[in-house]
């Protein structure tokens, strides 16, 4: 731009006057993948004598996540495409956290993926050789990356399934992450990013949170994904993703167009301001800066060609599974059995147990859900009776009471700096209290999370809560903002506030009080009266 004589200048925005935010500096500094060469120095010294920027943010490119509430004992978050696993991957993850004992857990996370806890840093390099090689990885799993990427649990044996997307997953993983080497085209985001790929008629993934979201449409004949784009959670804000009037075919259209987002949010952040403020830099605030025509432009742009328009409907007709149960397959003569998971974490000894049970009544597949729950496939017909009479049914039954079926819980208080509360071990407790207390006529989802980052989804639960502080007696006390109204499957929609700051010690009567009123609970000892 040019200016005459006597006209004003005007200050630029330019690289050097933008306030970055610190951990854009700390990245500008030092690029999050580089610890990866200095992992066998860091595992020599101890983690007490590591950089403290390496160890609290750095090493989460890694996915290794120091823990301040259990310094020493790290966790490392897997990453599992499409939630789909294999007996000897869950028997070398059971292996790592066995030799911690009662520290070692696996849970099962809200993106249908595993968080291995207790374990120690000198341990790392040598597990990172083993899940190398049994083709497992953690990179890039933890912070400013591309989270782990999900799809329909029942990829490939749903009847109803318009896509098998497990190895468009797998793909699109191997580029984000280069074949789990890390990918530093994609390591330097403004902020998270979460992908999900739909390939089944029930929104299985929550579309409707997701960054990116591919959702299965048909377009003149030919089957595909309609893209949303935008969705997110978070404590300042919460957005559903919005259609991006794009319809891809399921190939590699989809890393095309995933690679294309990526790059215009990378690229464009600093000069569109998304590395100022940390709260406003997920991708749906660039969307809503430029305009949707002006982002889908600058995509197009980007790839270097022009992008059909969305189909006029998407295949997304069904309400939301749970796919907990015996459910028939699409191959003949075999059934998908789903096992409930309390809240989502399971110990070394029913890892083994689950990897031994997929290999003699299954073909060695275990599935997880978002409801962090798991998934055996190819039990034939004729040895489910016997599966269902093995012990470790009765732990992780396949038709809980409605209540703690549909729990889902982020890690809170025990494990997680940020949590204002205990959730899991709290959240299991209340809803076998009230599953007692109850007949109720539907299944009632109740999404805990510790604070309001909202890693449980509760803007997605038919309740939801989120942990919080208030006063009580003169005292401080652990509470819940009460959430209601989530909806998810086809006609998903995020709940709204209901009511603030609920003791936690008054919560058992609050959620009777809203079953009772809300969802037809009707207390047991009335119902034996009636009858
Ligand atoms: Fe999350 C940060 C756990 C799913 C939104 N999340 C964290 C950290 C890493 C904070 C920390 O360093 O302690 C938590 C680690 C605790 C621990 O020790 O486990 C954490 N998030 C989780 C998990 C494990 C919850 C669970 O128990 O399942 C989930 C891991 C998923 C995975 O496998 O990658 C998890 N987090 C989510 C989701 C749900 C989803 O993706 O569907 C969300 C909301 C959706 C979204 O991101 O749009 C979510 N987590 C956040 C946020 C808020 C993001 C934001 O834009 O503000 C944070 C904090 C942050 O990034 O600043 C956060
Ligand atoms: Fe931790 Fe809060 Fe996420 Fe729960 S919601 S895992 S407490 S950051």
């Amino acid at each position: 731009m040019f200016f005459g004589c006597g006209e004003k200048t005007v200050s630029f925005v330019t690289d050097a006057n933008i306030k970055l935010n610190k951990i854009e500096k700390a990245k500008a500094e030092k690029d999050g993948l580089a610890v990866k060469d200095e992992l066998e120095y860091f595992a020599k010294v101890g983690w007490e004598n590591i950089d403290k920027t390496d160890l609290e943010l750095r090493l989460k490119w890694l996915g290794i996540f120091f823990r301040p509430v259990t310094p020493g004992q790290f966790m490392l978050r897997l990453r599992t495409p499409n939630g789909y696993l294999i007996s000897k991957k869950m028997r070398l993850l059971a292996d790592i956290i066995q030799r911690y004992g009662d520290d070692g857990s696996g849970d099962i996370t809200t993106r249908q993926n595993v968080q291995l806890r207790g374990v120690r840093f000198e341990d790392i390099p040598d597990i990172f050789r083993r899940l190398k090689d049994a083709g497992m990885t953690t990179v890039q799993s933890g912070f400013d990356n591309v989270r782990n990427i999900t799809g329909s649990p029942v990829a490939g044996i749903d009847p109803d399934e318009v896509i098998d997307t497990r190895e468009l997953i797998q793909q699109l993983q191997d580029m984000l992450t280069n074949h789990g080497e890390g990918n530093t085209d994609f390591s330097n985001l403004p902020r998270k990013f979460n992908i999900a790929v739909e390939g089944s008629r029930d929104n299985s993934i929550h579309a409707e949170i997701n960054d990116i979201a591919f959702v299965p449409a048909i377009r003149e004949g030919e089957v595909g994904f309609n893209v949303l784009v935008g969705g997110y959670l978070s404590a300042q804000r919460c957005a559903e993703a919005i259609p991006l009037n794009v319809w891809v075919h399921p190939n590699q259209e989809v890393l095309e167009i995933s690679r294309a987002i990526l790059t215009v949010y990378t690229t464009s952040g600093l000069a569109e301001g998304l590395r100022v403020k940390r709260a406003k830099a997920r991708l749906m605030w660039l969307i809503e800066k430029w305009g949707l025509d002006r982002f889908r432009a600058e995509i197009e742009h980007s790839m270097g060609q022009p992008l059909l328009p969305a189909a006029p409907t998407t295949l997304i007709d069904r309400d939301k599974q749970d796919h907990l149960g015996i459910h028939p397959q699409k191959q003949a003569g075999y059934v998908y059995v789903g096992l409930h998971v309390p809240a989502g974490r399971l110990s070394a000894e029913v890892m083994f147990e689950l990897a031994r049970l997929a290999d003699v009544y299954g073909n060695g597949e275990i599935r997880l859900t978002v409801e962090q729950n798991v998934i055996l496939p190819f039990i034939s017909e004729t040895s489910v009776s016997v599966l269902l009479t093995e012990p470790l049914l009765q732990k992780l039954q396949i038709a809980p009471p409605p209540l703690s079926r549909s729990l889902v819980s982020c890690t809170g208080k025990k494990y997680c700096n940020f949590a204002q509360i205990e959730t899991k071990d709290r959240g299991v407790a209340i809803a076998r209290q009230l599953d007692e207390k109850f007949h109720i006529p539907q299944r009632v989802r109740i999404h805990w999370t510790g604070c309001p980052n909202s890693c449980g989804q509760p803007q997605a639960g038919d309740i939801g809560l989120i942990g919080t502080k208030t006063r009580k007696n003169g005292e401080t006390v652990e509470a819940v903002d009460i959430y209601m109204g989530g909806k998810v499957g086809k006609d998903a929609q995020l709940g709204e506030l209901v009511r603030k700051a609920v003791p936690c010690d008054e919560l058992l009567q609050v959620l009777s009080d809203l079953l009772i009123e809300n969802f037809g609970a009707i207390p047991k000892e009335a119902k034996t009266l009636v009858n």
